[in-house]
Protein backbone atom coordinates (compact mmCIF):
# COMPACT_ATOMS: atom_id res chain seq x y z
CA UNK A 1 0.00 0.00 0.00
CA UNK A 2 1.24 3.50 -1.02
CA UNK A 3 1.60 4.87 2.31
CA UNK A 4 4.53 5.16 4.93
CA UNK A 5 4.93 6.34 8.18
CA UNK A 6 7.70 9.02 8.59
CA UNK A 7 9.78 9.54 12.04
CA UNK A 8 10.85 13.57 12.00
CA UNK A 9 13.69 14.16 13.84
CA UNK A 10 12.75 15.92 17.79
CA UNK A 11 15.16 18.18 18.85
CA UNK A 12 14.48 18.16 22.70
CA UNK A 13 16.21 19.17 25.59
CA UNK A 14 15.37 20.47 29.12
CA UNK A 15 12.66 23.00 27.90
CA UNK A 16 10.91 20.39 25.75
CA UNK A 17 10.45 19.33 21.97
CA UNK A 18 10.44 20.85 18.97
CA UNK A 19 9.96 19.43 15.30
CA UNK A 20 10.44 21.43 11.88
CA UNK A 21 8.51 20.14 9.07
CA UNK A 22 10.54 21.39 5.50
CA UNK A 23 9.29 20.34 2.17
CA UNK A 24 11.28 18.31 -0.16
CA UNK A 25 13.30 17.56 3.07
CA UNK A 26 11.09 15.23 5.34
CA UNK A 27 7.82 16.09 3.71
CA UNK A 28 8.22 14.47 0.17
CA UNK A 29 6.25 16.72 -1.73
CA UNK A 30 5.53 20.67 -1.94
CA UNK A 31 3.53 21.99 1.02
CA UNK A 32 0.80 23.45 -0.64
CA UNK A 33 -1.82 23.47 1.96
CA UNK A 34 -2.41 22.88 6.08
CA UNK A 35 -5.53 22.36 7.46
CA UNK A 36 -6.53 20.69 10.91
CA UNK A 37 -9.12 19.21 12.41
CA UNK A 38 -10.05 19.72 16.16
CA UNK A 39 -13.10 19.44 18.52
CA UNK A 40 -14.10 16.43 16.91
CA UNK A 41 -17.29 14.67 18.65
CA UNK A 42 -17.31 11.73 20.34
CA UNK A 43 -18.32 8.51 18.45
CA UNK A 44 -17.78 10.54 14.90
CA UNK A 45 -15.98 9.14 11.81
CA UNK A 46 -14.58 11.42 8.73
CA UNK A 47 -13.19 10.68 5.37
CA UNK A 48 -14.78 7.92 3.19
CA UNK A 49 -13.36 9.26 0.80
CA UNK A 50 -10.25 8.80 -1.77
CA UNK A 51 -8.45 11.24 -3.84
CA UNK A 52 -7.22 11.00 -7.21
CA UNK A 53 -4.22 12.41 -6.97
CA UNK A 54 -3.57 14.52 -3.90
CA UNK A 55 -0.53 13.56 -1.73
CA UNK A 56 -0.76 14.24 2.06
CA UNK A 57 1.12 13.67 5.13
CA UNK A 58 -1.17 13.37 9.24
CA UNK A 59 0.26 14.28 11.74
CA UNK A 60 -1.46 14.30 15.03
CA UNK A 61 -0.70 17.45 17.14
CA UNK A 62 -2.28 16.61 20.26
CA UNK A 63 -4.73 13.47 21.24
CA UNK A 64 -4.69 10.18 18.91
CA UNK A 65 -7.10 8.83 16.46
CA UNK A 66 -7.25 5.87 14.24
CA UNK A 67 -6.99 6.02 10.30
CA UNK A 68 -8.23 2.88 8.43
CA UNK A 69 -6.66 2.80 4.80
CA UNK A 70 -7.62 0.78 1.99
CA UNK A 71 -5.95 0.00 -1.48
CA UNK A 72 -8.65 -1.95 -2.69
CA UNK A 73 -6.59 -4.81 -2.04
CA UNK A 74 -5.81 -4.69 1.83
CA UNK A 75 -7.06 -2.57 4.53
CA UNK A 76 -5.26 -1.71 7.54
CA UNK A 77 -6.36 -0.06 10.93
CA UNK A 78 -3.28 2.75 12.22
CA UNK A 79 -3.12 4.55 15.37
CA UNK A 80 -1.84 8.18 15.09
CA UNK A 81 -0.60 9.33 18.48
CA UNK A 82 2.85 10.28 18.27
CA UNK A 83 3.73 13.84 17.18
CA UNK A 84 6.77 12.95 16.24
CA UNK A 85 6.02 10.74 12.97
CA UNK A 86 3.71 11.97 10.09
CA UNK A 87 1.30 9.17 8.13
CA UNK A 88 2.53 9.84 4.15
CA UNK A 89 -0.78 8.85 2.12
CA UNK A 90 -0.46 8.85 -1.33
CA UNK A 91 -3.81 8.91 -3.77
CA UNK A 92 -5.97 6.16 -4.61
CA UNK A 93 -6.36 5.33 -0.93
CA UNK A 94 -9.86 4.84 0.26
CA UNK A 95 -9.09 6.95 4.34
CA UNK A 96 -11.68 6.99 7.06
CA UNK A 97 -11.07 8.42 10.78
CA UNK A 98 -12.19 7.20 13.90
CA UNK A 99 -11.50 6.87 17.48
CA UNK A 100 -10.40 10.81 17.75
CA UNK A 101 -9.45 11.12 21.33
CA UNK A 102 -11.36 14.22 23.16
CA UNK A 103 -8.18 16.49 22.92
CA UNK A 104 -7.42 15.80 19.29
CA UNK A 105 -5.80 17.99 17.08
CA UNK A 106 -4.99 16.59 13.78
CA UNK A 107 -2.93 18.49 11.14
CA UNK A 108 -2.59 17.52 7.29
CA UNK A 109 -0.48 18.80 5.00
CA UNK A 110 -1.49 18.89 1.11
CA UNK A 111 0.74 18.86 -2.21
CA UNK A 112 -2.49 20.41 -3.75
CA UNK A 113 -4.78 23.57 -3.16
CA UNK A 114 -8.72 22.23 -2.01
CA UNK A 115 -10.45 20.93 -5.48
CA UNK A 116 -13.59 18.63 -4.86
CA UNK A 117 -13.12 17.69 -7.95
CA UNK A 118 -10.04 15.25 -6.93
CA UNK A 119 -12.47 13.52 -4.35
CA UNK A 120 -13.72 9.95 -4.46
CA UNK A 121 -16.35 9.85 -2.42
CA UNK A 122 -18.00 6.35 -3.99
CA UNK A 123 -16.41 3.34 -2.31
CA UNK A 124 -18.05 1.54 -5.32
CA UNK A 125 -16.71 3.86 -7.67
CA UNK A 126 -13.61 3.96 -5.78
CA UNK A 127 -13.20 -0.11 -6.10
CA UNK A 128 -14.01 0.22 -10.09
CA UNK A 129 -11.11 2.51 -10.64
CA UNK A 130 -7.94 0.76 -8.78
CA UNK A 131 -9.20 -3.00 -9.79
CA UNK A 132 -9.24 -1.77 -13.63
CA UNK A 133 -5.88 0.13 -12.60
CA UNK A 134 -4.23 -3.48 -11.68
C1 LIG B 1 -8.60 13.96 3.90
C2 LIG B 1 -8.90 13.81 5.35
C3 LIG B 1 -7.73 13.27 6.14
C4 LIG B 1 -12.28 23.03 2.67
O1 LIG B 1 -13.00 24.00 2.37
N1 LIG B 1 -10.93 23.10 2.45
C5 LIG B 1 -10.10 22.07 2.76
O2 LIG B 1 -8.88 22.19 2.56
C6 LIG B 1 -10.67 20.87 3.30
C7 LIG B 1 -9.77 19.68 3.64
C8 LIG B 1 -12.02 20.81 3.52
N2 LIG B 1 -12.81 21.88 3.21
C9 LIG B 1 -14.24 21.82 3.49
C10 LIG B 1 -15.02 20.81 2.66
C11 LIG B 1 -16.12 20.37 3.59
O3 LIG B 1 -17.22 21.25 3.47
O4 LIG B 1 -14.41 21.41 4.85
C12 LIG B 1 -15.52 20.54 4.99
C13 LIG B 1 -15.11 19.22 5.63
O5 LIG B 1 -14.29 18.48 4.71
P1 LIG B 1 -14.37 16.90 4.58
O6 LIG B 1 -15.75 16.44 4.81
O7 LIG B 1 -13.73 16.50 3.27
O8 LIG B 1 -13.42 16.45 5.81
P2 LIG B 1 -12.88 15.00 6.16
O9 LIG B 1 -12.41 15.08 7.56
O10 LIG B 1 -13.86 13.94 5.82
O11 LIG B 1 -11.60 14.80 5.18
C14 LIG B 1 -10.48 15.64 5.29
C15 LIG B 1 -9.97 16.06 3.91
O12 LIG B 1 -11.06 16.62 3.16
C16 LIG B 1 -9.41 14.91 3.11
O13 LIG B 1 -8.69 15.38 1.99
O14 LIG B 1 -7.81 13.20 3.35
O15 LIG B 1 -9.43 14.98 5.98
Amino acid sequence: MNIKFIQFQSHGDNRGSLVSLEQNKNIPFDIKRVYYLFSTKNGVRRGFHAHKKLKQLAVVLKGSCRFLLDDGIEKIELLLDNPSQGLYIESFIWREMFDFSEDCVLMVLADSIYDEEDYIRDYEEFKKIVINDI
